[in-house]
């Protein structure tokens, strides 16, 4: 007989930086909310994520963080310009512990089941663990990258070494000495994981399926002064976090790369390179992902710096990217393009060169075998709806999201689903997700989810759902957005196209600032574009 369910306002399925910010949020409200999570202890990606090099790979600290609290800002240390992983890993534990979060998280559980009843107007979860929990509203902060991408290979289950995804790293250490390691793919994870690797292991093979435009990560030591700085100036610098289209307290450039000669682009570039990190991006003229010209501007001087950092021309030339620079997702390395100078790593180029099968001991190529003993995946995420899809939710009428995203991932504001009522998504398809500072867009999505549901609740409405017109008109405000820049004519996994069978579109909303102001137009207009349902009492 099942178990008697548990009664909560509110059901969050993930504590990574969402759902803890979410669990926050709702406590603030007054609401009770029950977090179940897979993983050990708070995190999420940054909990998984623990390969040799893994850092923060965006704008960086003291940035990255939450901003709900002063305290909270003001009381933490950041060292680095790129927090290493345990270093964001000791925040968020930290945050957990000062807001006590973990009493309403139950870790090592999974979510097997999510499904919506017509009549209560409630979701009803099950667990792993055998239970069920009852809950009015269903809050899937289930993370942009955490669903793993494994690749299909001929005899992979065969392989018999140590096998590895970057995105599932084990907690215990793992040793490279005296190994032989295979490491497929070279996307940010692989990028960073590389070189390290490469310092410890006898040998390692990099088999490469995209070359990639990779620039300086320029990690440092934050300067006492710009400690003090960030904590000083807090009130600004949140201001302008606001402000800025990726939540980060930047002033981008305005500049076409046109307006530049060819040699006052070169200046610019250059500079920006040797200052490295990711200002390299912020600084950059404004139209690099727009136009093809400055793009290519761009992407040629990366390749000349390939061809200066990697001594052997023929390794060279088969790093040689040739898709639109920025437009899969920027890369920053430390030593990725000099461990190819090294006598330990050999680059295989899948194109000319792929994969046919493991054996047991070895990975087999077209060209022959490469005997190894350790078989790293940095083969990255089904990622923005691959999580939301795992979950598969079932909604009105028991149609499960999988039945309702087989073409596109329908949704509206990137938060709401129709056929789903009560459900909302952090950092889902159709939000600024990925191209906004995770942490700070989280509270903006939660901050404006907790609104709606004041505003369901002062109305007596047991439930909003999307409308069928809104849902396709966000869906075209998303692509046409995108379709002003070169990001849909790129492969990536913004576009789903690393994952077989996924739809391929551009899903994610450009232009974070105005997604927020659309957000608080909305609120401000009493919420168009939502189906109300009165409250049954039972449910209510
Ligand atoms: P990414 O960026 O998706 O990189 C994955 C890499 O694995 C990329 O080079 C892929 O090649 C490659 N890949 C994927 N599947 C295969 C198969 N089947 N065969 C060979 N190679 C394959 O994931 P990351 O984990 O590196 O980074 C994810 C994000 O985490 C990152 O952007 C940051 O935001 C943090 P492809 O380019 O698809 O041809």
């Amino acid at each position: 007989m099942a178990n008697e369910a548990e009664h909560y306002d509110a059901v969050i399925i993930g504590a990574g930086v969402s759902g803890m910010y979410a669990l926050h949020h709702l406590r603030e409200m007054g609401l009770s909310a029950r977090v179940y999570d897979g993983a050990s202890d708070v995190g999420g990606t940054w909990w998984y994520n623990r390969y040799p090099g893994a850092r923060v790979d965006g704008p960086g600290s003291p940035f990255y963080c939450y901003t709900f609290s002063e305290e909270l800002m003001q009381e933490w240390d950041w060292e680095e310009t790129q927090s290493e992983q345990s270093a964001v890993l000791a925040y968020i534990e930290h945050v957990a512990d000062k807001f006590d979060l973990r009493r309403d998280i139950q870790f090592e559980t999974w979510v097997k089941d999510a499904r919506y009843d017509e009549v209560t107007q409630r979701w009803t979860v099950e667990t792993s663990k055998g239970q069920r929990a009852s809950a009015r509203f269903l809050i899937c902060a289930v993370g942009a990258l955490s669903t793993t991408n494994k690749p299909d290979i001929p005899g992979i289950n065969d392989f018999a070494g140590e096998t590895y995804h970057t995105g599932q790293w084990p907690h215990e250490p793992v040793s490279f000495k005296g190994k032989r390691v295979a490491v497929i793919g070279t996307g940010s994870s692989g990028i960073q994981a590389i070189p390290e690797i490469a310092k410890e292991a006898d040998h390692v093979t990099v088999l490469q399926r995209t070359p990639q435009y990779a620039f300086p990560a320029a990690n440092r030591a934050l300067t006492p002064e710009e400690r003090a700085e960030a904590r000083d100036n807090w009130e600004a610098i949140k201001a302008k976090m606001l402000a800025n289209t990726g939540g980060f307290p930047h002033e981008m450039q305005e500049r076409s790369a046109l307006d530049d000669s060819p040699e006052e682009r070169e200046a610019l570039y250059e500079e920006l390179w040797q200052r490295g990190s990711f200002k390299f991006f912020l600084d950059l003229y404004s139209d690099i992902a727009t136009s093809e010209e400055a793009n290519d501007s761009l992407a040629e001087f990366v390749r000349g710096k390939i061809r200066e950092i990697v001594k052997d021309p023929e390794v060279a030339a088969k790093l040689m990217p040739d898709h639109f620079v920025i437009c899969k997702r920027p890369i920053l390395e430390d030593g990725y393009f000099e461990a190819y100078n090294r006598d330990n790593v050999t680059l295989v180029d899948l194109h000319e060169d792929p994969i046919e099968r493991f054996s047991e001991t070895s990975i087999v190529t077209r060209s022959g075998e490469h005997p190894i003993d350790m078989l790293v995946l940095a083969t990255g995420f089904d990622a923005i709806s691959g999580s939301m899809l795992r979950l598969n939710p079932k909604g009105r009428g028991d149609v499960s999201l999988k039945e309702r995203w087989t073409d596109r991932f329908h949704n509206y504001l990137g938060l709401t689903i129709r056929g789903f009522p009560n459900l909302f998504m952090i950092h889902g398809p159709g939000s600024p997700g990925v191209f906004y500072n995770m942490p700070l867009g989280a509270e903006r999505q939660m901050g404006w989810i907790g609104d709606f549901m004041r505003h369901l609740s002062k109305h007596g409405y047991g439930t909003a759902e999307p409308t069928a017109e809104s849902e396709e008109a966000w869906g075209n405000e998303v692509t046409g957005l995108a379709s002003f820049t070169l990001f849909p004519r790129t492969d990536s996994w913004w576009t789903g196209a690393n994952v077989p069978g996924k739809p391929r579109y551009f899903s994610v909303y450009l232009g974070g600032s105005i997604y927020y102001e659309r957000l608080a137009g909305v609120a401000a207009g009493d919420y168009p574009g939502f189906d109300f349902e009165k409250a049954r009492e039972a449910g209510a």
